[in-house]
Order: C-alpha cells, then sequence, then structure tokens
C-alpha cells in the first residue's frame, strides 16, 4: 500500500457513559506499540499527544443526560482537529468512548465536503449507536453518535451539523445490542446494517466488499470508527458494554485486511477501550494489531 502520514490523536474522552477508565486508552495503545507498529509499516507517524475538551460550564449532575457539557465540548474541539488534521494526513482518534466520534465523524465531513468528495462511515460495533439525548434511556452520549452525525435532531446545545453524513453512506457491521427506540428509528433509514447472525451465515467478507465497492464506485473518503465491543470479549475483554458473540479475531483482521487493500481509508476511529478492565494489555494489543492490518500488515503479499 502507498504509504501514509499517521497522525495520531489521543482523545481520552471519558464523559459518554458512567463507567470510567477509557480516559487511559490513548495511553494504552502507545504502550501496546501502535506508533512504532505504523513505523515499521513504513508510514510516517506524527503524536499530537492528548487533547483536553474546549472549555465549559462543568456538569452539574441534573438532568437525563450523563455529563453533557464535557461531551459537547469535546465535540467541538474534534471537529477542528478533525478538519486540520484530514488535510495534512490520516487521523487516527484513540479513543476515549465512543462519544469521541461525535467530533471526529462531523470533522471529517466538513473535510470531504470542502473537497467535494462524499464521506462514507463503517461502524464496527454490537451497538448501532443511533440514539438522540432524547431517545436514549441510559443518558450515556456514547451511545449518540451515529444520530448526531446523521443530522437526527434533538441534539441541542451541540456545534449544529453542517454535513450531515448521508444514511446511505453508513454501514454497521457487528450488531448484537439494539435499543427498541434505536430499532425503531433505524427501520425508516437507509443505513446497511449487519448482525451477528448475518455474519455467522454469510460470513463477513460479503457485506463488508459490497460497501467497499459502493464507497469506490462513489469516489468516497471512508472513516472506519472501531469499537472495541464490536470483538468478542473473550479476546477483548476491556470494554465497559461487553456483548457477547462477538466477531472473532480472524473476523476483525479479514475487515482490516480488506479494508486496507481496498485503499479507501481516510480516517479511523479506536474507541472504548478500558485499560482498567484489560486482562495484561490484551485488548490495547489485539486494537492494535487491528490498525496494524488496516494500514497493510501481512504474513504475504497477495497477487492483485
Ligand atoms: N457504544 N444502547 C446502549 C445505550 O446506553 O444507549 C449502549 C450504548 C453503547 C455505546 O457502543 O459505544
Ligand atoms: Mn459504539
Ligand atoms: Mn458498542
Ligand atoms: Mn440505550
Amino acid at each position: 500500500m502507498t504509504h501514509k502520514t499517521c497522525i495520531l490523536i489521543g482523545a481520552p474522552v471519558d464523559s459518554g457513559k458512567e463507567r470510567r477508565g477509557c480516559l487511559m486508552g490513548p495511553d494504552a495503545y502507545r504502550t501496546a506499540g501502535l506508533a512504532e507498529a505504523l513505523t515499521d509499516l513504513g508510514h510516517r507517524v506524527q503524536d499530537m499527544g492528548n487533547l483536553s475538551p474546549a472549555a465549559h460550564t462543568p456538569d452539574t449532575g441534573e438532568g437525563t443526560l450523563y455529563r453533557p457539557n464535557e461531551t459537547i465540548a469535546w465535540t467541538h474541539r474534534l471537529i477542528r482537529v478533525a478538519e486540520d488534521a484530514m488535510a495534512r494526513g490520516m487521523p487516527i482518534f484513540l479513543g476515549g468512548d465512543h462519544a469521541l466520534s461525535l467530533g471526529s465523524v462531523a470533522g471529517v465531513a466538513n473535510h470531504a465536503a470542502a473537497r467535494e468528495r462524499p464521506q462514507f462511515v463503517l461502524w464496527l460495533d454490537a451497538h448501532s449507536d443511533f440514539h438522540t439525548p432524547e431517545s436514549t434511556a441510559s443518558g450515556n452520549l456514547h451511545g449518540t453518535p451515529l444520530g448526531y452525525v446523521t443530522g437526527r435532531a434533538g441534539f441541542g446545545g451541540f456545534p449544529a451539523i453542517t454535513n450531515p453524513i448521508p444514511q446511505e453512506n453508513i454501514c454497521i457491521i457487528g450488531l448484537r445490542s439494539v435499543d427498541a427506540a434505536e430499532r425503531q428509528a433505524l427501520q425508516d433509514t437507509a443505513i446497511s446494517r449487519h448482525d451477528m447472525r448475518e455474519i455467522d451465515e454469510t460470513g463477513i467478507a460479503k457485506p463488508l466488499a459490497a460497501f467497499l465497492d459502493r464507497v469506490a464506485a462513489a469516489n468516497g473518503l471512508l472513516h472506519v470508527s472501531l469499537d472495541v465491543d464490536f470483538l468478542d470479549p473473550m479476546i477483548a475483554p476491556a470494554v465497559g458494554t461487553t456483548v457477547p458473540g462477538g466477531a472473532t479475531i480472524r473476523e476483525g483482521h479479514l475487515a482490516m485486511e480488506m479494508i486496507c487493500d481496498s485503499g479507501l481509508m481516510s480516517s479511523l476511529d479506536l474507541v472504548e477501550l478500558n485499560p482498567f478492565l484489560d486482562d495484561r494489555g490484551k485488548t490495547a494489543q489485539v486494537m492494535v494489531d487491528l490498525a496494524a492490518s488496516a494500514l497493510g500488515r501481512r504474513v504475504f503479499d497477495r497477487p492483485t
């Protein structure tokens, strides 16, 4: 693959849910050797260190949402950082919980619109994260990023979405926990949704190849959002929202290898790693290995 400038952006967002620990994620990825793995593959790596949220009024604990002000402040900061990083290379957002994707995806979408390129999003997750602040039952905003970036109503107080991701440009793979309100809302959308039953029946390659073909045909930019809980908890225990029956290590790597071969990925989120819940760093290592697969690590080159 062509060598990239990988811009590592530490986004220790921990306001998207009540269980704490994702703020340690960026340093766990560094400890597991992410920069070295990418450098070994021939890429240039720039590490921007860990960001902080924009200035904001402290959350009071009142209301149904958990720490909305802090998540709004992160969203402001990450939109700007994503726009800036896209102009310089391939941003890799080191989470942090999935609330970081309100900002990362909105920011890359602004960049794509400025370049007149369609933005596509691949969401690898047990969950659909399609809530709004009005539909969430948990109050945890990490369950809302796809609702936000598609321009759903109910995000008062958040930065206005200027370039919503078209529903037909989104593909979710790995689903096995979707709340009733999300299922209802997704029913009427053109978002492609692939649950674990479908992966069991057809394999992961079929729906992923179909989506990558669509991105390529549209000359699109591709943002990949990889939630730790896409993977089975046996191989990736370090996440607060484990759901049994997730992707195997080979399904994860095959997805990353196909993404790499497509040459389409323009930005990446690594989210929801909670190192406080890890087993001797194994989840951090799996995530680093998957990122390396997405950026060209192979046993043998394959004939093209
Ligand atoms: N994630 N649907 C649940 C909720 O609380 O809204 C779980 C969200 C999980 C969030 O996967 O990043
Ligand atoms: Mn998620
Ligand atoms: Mn999830
Ligand atoms: Mn929920």
